[in-house]
């Protein structure tokens, strides 16, 4: 197992359209037990592969508070989708801003599982919000993308400027 480094907005590599899987194999499972110990590490209720650089439609989600209801779904479809809600999103990839963003409330969405096979599953609330979330990033697409040009850019500013500072700080150490 192994934690990965989360790319950040606004690498370019986040942009990037994820490739669909054409088999479920150890390499697979390998990836999904790193893209787990990644999210649980951060911590984070879900994360798809585009956010640690590997361009596989693969995303695993967890919103329990113990752990307990690991997911990882692999090319994952929405079939059907119904109802609006809006959350207070936030993105490993964007950290530190929180912004309410608009998507459907219930979903119905079909995906290959770790073991290969195919699943048909309903979600609702925070689930099926962090399933759109996750999906949007395996099409490059990011929860800022959903905001006015004038927010995004002010927080891709600031980010830039953090992320400037840190490497001027890691090489300082
Ligand atoms: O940890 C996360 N929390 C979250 C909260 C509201 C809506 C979506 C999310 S997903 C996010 C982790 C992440 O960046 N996944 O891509
Ligand atoms: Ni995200």
């Amino acid at each position: 197992m192994a934690k990965l480094t989360i790319l950040e907005f606004p690498d370019p590599r986040l942009r990037t359209r994820a490739s669909p899987v054409e088999s479920v194999d150890d390499g697979l499972r390998s990836l999904i037990d790193d893209l787990f110990e990644t999210m649980y590490e951060a911590p984070g209720i879900g994360l798809a592969a585009t956010q640690v650089n590997v361009h596989k439609r693969v995303l695993v989600a967890d919103i329990s508070a113990d752990k307990s209801e690991p997911l990882a779904l692999i090319n994952p479809v929405i079939v059907e989708k119904d109802g609006v809600t809006a959350t207070e999103e936030g993105c490993l990839s964007v950290p530190g801003y929180y912004e309410e963003v608009e998507r459907a409330e219930h979903i119905r969405v079909k995906f290959t599982d770790r073991l290969g096979d195919d699943v048909e599953m309903e979600a609702e609330g925070l689930l099926a919000v962090c399933i759109q979330h996750e999906m949007d990033h395996l099409e490059g697409k990011l929860f800022v993308d959903y905001l006015s040009e004038a927010k995004r850019s002010r927080i891709r500013k600031k980010l830039v400027k953090e992320q400037r500072y840190r490497s001027a700080d890691a090489v300082a150490l």
